[in-house]
């Protein structure tokens, strides 16, 4: 171990150590869950895709195209360096708090919880480090809680004490006003100063994902540039000279994200165009691509798509229906404006999703050119392979993590823990739910629902949650409950969607992935009662699913419910019905989506 001294801006002399044997600053996941055969290929090496090479040349010119990353392992910072990359940038990872001193331009992904990052921060002699050289006002970018962490405490398991370098104490939203936590989507700006990297924004939305939030005050007043309305008005940016943060991830905001990385990259550059004035003013409506996925009989990764689940083309050969290819269909979704991509890995539940790399490959891929956020689901649970090498379902949404998902979504697994849990009353803090949500939050966790409609004429002869439907029954039944199902819909079980949820939610989940087996691949709008019926019932953020045959749809769920976003499938595999003309119908309908 060495010892070096810093200089200070303040008076303080910093002494910190360094500790050269080691390459990971968090405990967790990223070095303990490394699974070699995964690691085999350098990240970035298959990387296929056009960057953006004017940046390149101009980055490479300048002799300086290195931005240094703070990366504890606790999330997906793979956008974070994707988009850095995609700039023209090269990285270089903060080992020692040297590293920190010595940077050109540091940025702070903050991902996981706050706690645990000040933990780090501080036993790893980077916190000293990081105060020093904001102190000394040199190129800084915090993302999510990278922002938060500049601030005195937070009370995320606390109170635990932040740097303290900005006034104010970070609190969690307050979902008894009727609004979703996580704060989950694109929301509006209120840019409060010139804010360098803010200025091409242009009235747009950017991506939010975050439970916890700092509050303007008169003692951080002249930090803040921005501020954003949920509930409360909270702080979106901050900025002082040349350190800036960010409480929303410019690495998945899009094209609008890209363009503030690329001002905090090239300052004093007049890099971008003025972009087109949007109309953004509050939190819009979601619409996402899903990309159901798995391999044909030949072998192939391909995105397929059912009929009430079922896959299979009604032929002789009864092939699964091939709908595309992976890659290229998500990023064809993200220039066709989808807000989010959802891959589902539909034959997880029966294979184990790390020995299947292509879908891991496709999640890497995907994740070099498509900076909106990208969810993964199926398989996620323990497993015992062949060997006797025992995964836990960390491991495998850790793996899901480091490939590029912002959000993994569990299935299966999702309903035995809620069945255990309300049969027992307890949390066991061992379920897969739990366990992920813990270290990667609940906004990172995404619970997917497979029920099917079940009709029934007198609702007092059923245990779960009963509603009267709009359309009867084959036998003119008035009623309905929604089962619960696993194994792809393979098998029913003894809990109702509306049960589950509320469940799960409890259990640590931060969004609701809402399906109905009844109404998937129909083409004849989402099952509006079983969307109000969850949406009414928790206060996380709910995705409708399944059924969407018209732009009309849409606004159907979206007029007649408390979806957040709205999710399809066929409709956009067979272009149907475009992305686009989704958005310009929402738009018309006086529903704000993001442009
Ligand atoms: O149980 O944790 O392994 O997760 C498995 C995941 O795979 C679950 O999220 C489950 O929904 C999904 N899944 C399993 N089997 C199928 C299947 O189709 N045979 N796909 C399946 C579910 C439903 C939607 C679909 C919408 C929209 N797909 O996501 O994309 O219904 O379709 P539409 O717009 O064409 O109507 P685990």
């Amino acid at each position: 171990m060495e010892a070096a001294t810093f200089p200070s801006a303040t008076s303080r002399m910093l002494t910190l150590k360094s500790r050269s044997n080691s390459s990971s600053l968090f405990p967790i996941p990223s070095a303990s869950y490394s699974l070699h055969f995964l690691r085999s290929k350098p990240a970035g090496e298959a990387l296929k895709f056009e960057t953006s090479r004017s940046f390149s040349v101009r980055a490479s010119a300048s002799g300086d195209g290195v931005v240094t990353l703070l990366d504890y392992g606790a999330g997906n910072v793979r956008s974070v360096r994707n988009a850095i990359r995609y700039l023209g940038f090269n990285i270089k990872d903060v080992q020692t708090p040297e590293d920190i001193m010595n940077a050109r331009r540091l940025i702070f992904p903050g991902v996981g919880a706050f706690a645990a990052a000040m933990d780090v921060l501080n036993r790893r002699g980077m916190a000293e480090a990081l105060c020093s050289y904001i102190e000394q006002d040199r190129p800084f970018l915090g993302i999510c809680l990278g922002l938060q962490l500049l601030f005195e405490s937070s009370e995320e398991n606390g109170p635990v004490k932040g740097l303290g370098l900005i006034p104010g104490i970070v609190g969690r939203f307050d979902s008894s006003k009727g609004y979703n936590v996580p704060h989950i989507g694109w929301n509006a700006l209120q840019i409060t100063e010139d804010s360098d990297i803010l200025d091409d924004i242009g009235n747009r939305h950017v991506y939010f994902v975050h439970s916890y939030r700092a509050m303007p005050s008169d003692d951080n007043k002249d930090w803040i540039s921005s501020t954003c309305n949920y509930g409360d008005k909270f702080i979106a940016s901050v900025k002082r000279g040349n350190v800036h943060a960010v409480q929303f991830h410019p690495e998945k905001s899009g094209a609008v994200g890209l363009s503030i990385l690329r001002r905090f990259l090239y300052p004093n550059n007049e890099l971008t165009k003025k972009p087109v004035q949007g109309k953004a003013s509050k939190l819009a409506k979601r619409v996402i691509a899903c990309l159901d996925v798995r391999t044909n009989d030949k072998g192939d990764l391909v995105v397929t798509k059912g009929d009430q689940y079922d896959v299979r083309e009604h032929t002789e050969d009864n092939e699964v229906r091939n709908l595309g290819k992976p890659v290229e269909l998500a990023g064809q979704y993200y220039k066709d404006g989808a807000d989010e991509v959802s891959f589902l890995n539909i034959t997880g539940f029966r294979d184990f999703p790390l020995g299947d790399l292509p879908m891991l490959q496709v999640l890497r891929y995907t994740s070099e050119n498509v900076f909106v956020p990208l969810t993964v689901g199926g398989g996620i649970r323990d497993f015992t392979d062949g060997n006797g090498r025992y995964y836990s379902s960390l491991e495998v949404a850790s793996e899901y993590f480091r490939s590029g998902a912002d959000k993994i979504s569990i299935g299966s697994d999702a309903v035995y823990a809620a069945e255990e849990f309300l049969k027992t009353g307890e949390k066991t803090g061992k379920s897969s739910l739990e366990q992920i949500s813990r270290v990667y939050g609940n906004q990172a966790v995404v619970v997917s629902i497979d029920p099917r409609r079940v009709y029934v004429k007198d609702p007092d002869t059923v245990k779960f949650k009963t509603i009267p439907v709009r359309y009867p029954g084959p036998n003119g039944e008035k009623y309905a409950w929604y089962q619960c199902t696993v194994n792809g819909g393979r098998e029913g079980r003894p809990i109702g969607a509306y049960e589950l949820a509320k469940a799960i939610e409890e259990l640590g989940a931060g969004e609701i992935l809402l399906n109905c087996i009844d109404c998937d691949g129909q083409g004849k709008g989402f099952d509006i009662d079983l969307v109000k019926l969850i949406s009414d019932a928790v206060s996380i953020p709910v995705i409708a699913s399944s059924g969407a045959g018209a732009a009309e749809h849409f606004s159907e769920v979206f007029n007649q419910t408390n979806a957040s976003a709205a999710l399809a499938a066929g409709i956009f595999h067979r272009k149907e019905v475009s992305i686009q003309s989704v958005k310009e119908h929402l738009s018309e309908a006086g529903i704000e989506v993001r442009i």
